[in-house]
């Protein structure tokens, strides 16, 4: 009889779940938003977790997303300087005694894996404070460490306002821009790291080279994550081109994300399941992807955002403007009975003195609602 159930939940589409979702609603917040005042925001939009990024990337009270970031997010010198067991464990207390919970650390900063990501001389010496962070991670009780393996990083967006009332929202035009652009050196990530007096810039990297560096990463920390009850979630690329600035990119396509369970298969692996990205991808079926690993629990926190578009263009949209189809997403989280988190990731920037926190409390607003709903049904 069990057998059969689980044949029905997983093969019937019109099977629909009784039981109530546990699925989590939170949000994700930057370095310059890490605010008693945002914690406050997240509980009233119906979040109860927080996602941590200690990157100081997109910065300011009023954070953007919709600014022309081509010569990169900014600087990050903090080399030498890690995230402390300390400083962990007060950002865990203060999310905490704001009645939330810290579910993942997003980003790693530039100036902690530099090497790791260029194969450059300190690799090996940025590998040991990346094996104390995630084991000051398990100290802290934060069970998740949300990562990107790219060399160029996030790059290439525009700003414009199109959609639904105008909003401004971020654009990705192949056709605007030079994808070839090399890298400087001392920039990885789309942050500078360190000076670049002779303007020079990095060499071209190759698909298997990137490859063998992931692997390498990964063979070397998720060890460590297994024993610390840490789980390392890889984002797929963002724009999903194959190369970009001359260096091989990882995460382009469905296929190739799924190849990351084939370099190391350790169940401290898994996805930080990016939607929106993944339907940037030509070819994407990102509710079989979906589908899939929200059933065998490979996803630590899912990136619910939308679309318009593919690449070699397409543009951030509302939630429920894009080319997803939102609700079905949610049927079939709630179908696999996903317990992970779930946050907006982006969103278009509304027309008020707070444009960021206007969109994310749109999207949060809507994904409770369609969970109460599906819980009602
Ligand atoms: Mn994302």
């Amino acid at each position: 009889m069990q057998v059969f159930i689980c044949y029905q939940k997983y093969h019937d589409p019109t099977y629909v779940s009784t039981k109530k979702s546990n699925m989590k609603l939170g949000l994700g917040l930057y370095k310059s938003t890490l605010t008693k005042d945002n914690f406050a925001f997240a509980k009233q939009a119906g979040a109860t977790h927080i996602v941590a990024q200690l990157v100081d990337y997109i910065s300011g009270s009023n954070p953007t997303l919709t600014k022309n970031y081509l010569n990169g997010w900014g600087e990050t010198r903090n080399q030498k300087k890690p995230w402390t067991l300390d400083s962990l464990i007060s950002l865990q207390k203060t999310v905490s005694d704001s009645g939330l919970i810290l579910e993942a650390l997003e980003n790693l900063d530039p100036s902690h894996w530099y090497d790791v990501l260029l194969d450059g001389p300190k690799k090996q010496e940025q590998l040991e404070a990346l094996k104390q962070l995630i084991q000051n991670m398990g100290k802290a009780g934060i069970p998740i460490l949300g990562y990107y393996f790219s060399l160029a990083g996030v790059w290439g967006w525009s700003s414009e306002r199109l959609g639904r009332g105008a909003p401004k929202s971020v654009v990705f035009d192949a056709s605007k821009i030079d994808i070839h652009t090399p890298i400087p050196k001392g920039m990885v990530w789309n942050m500078t790291y360190q000076d670049n007096p002779d303007n020079d810039f990095l060499a071209p990297v190759n698909r298997e080279e990137m490859w063998q560096r992931l692997k390498y990463f990964l063979d070397t920390l998720l060890p460590i994550a297994e024993e610390n009850g840490v789980r390392l979630v890889a984002h797929p690329d963002d724009p999903p081109l194959p190369e970009m600035r001359g260096t091989a990119r990882l995460f382009y396509s469905p296929e190739a994300y799924e190849n990351l369970f084939d370099v190391n298969d350790s169940n401290a692996s898994g996805f930080e399941f990016c939607l929106g990205t993944l339907q940037e991808m030509p070819d994407s079926d990102v509710y079989g992807l979906l589908d899939k690993y929200s059933q065998n629990n490979r996803i630590g926190y899912i990136h619910f955002r939308n679309v318009i578009g593919k690449v070699p263009y397409y543009r951030e949209a509302f939630v429920d403007e894009g080319d997803l189809d939102m609700v079905r997403i949610m049927k079939i989280l709630k179908k696999n009975d996903y317990q992970g988190v779930i946050i907006p990731d982006h969103t278009p920037e509304m027309s008020t003195t707070a444009g960021w926190h206007s969109g994310m409390a749109y999207a949060l607003g809507y994904m409770k609602g369609v969970i109460q709903t599906l819980n009602q049904a």
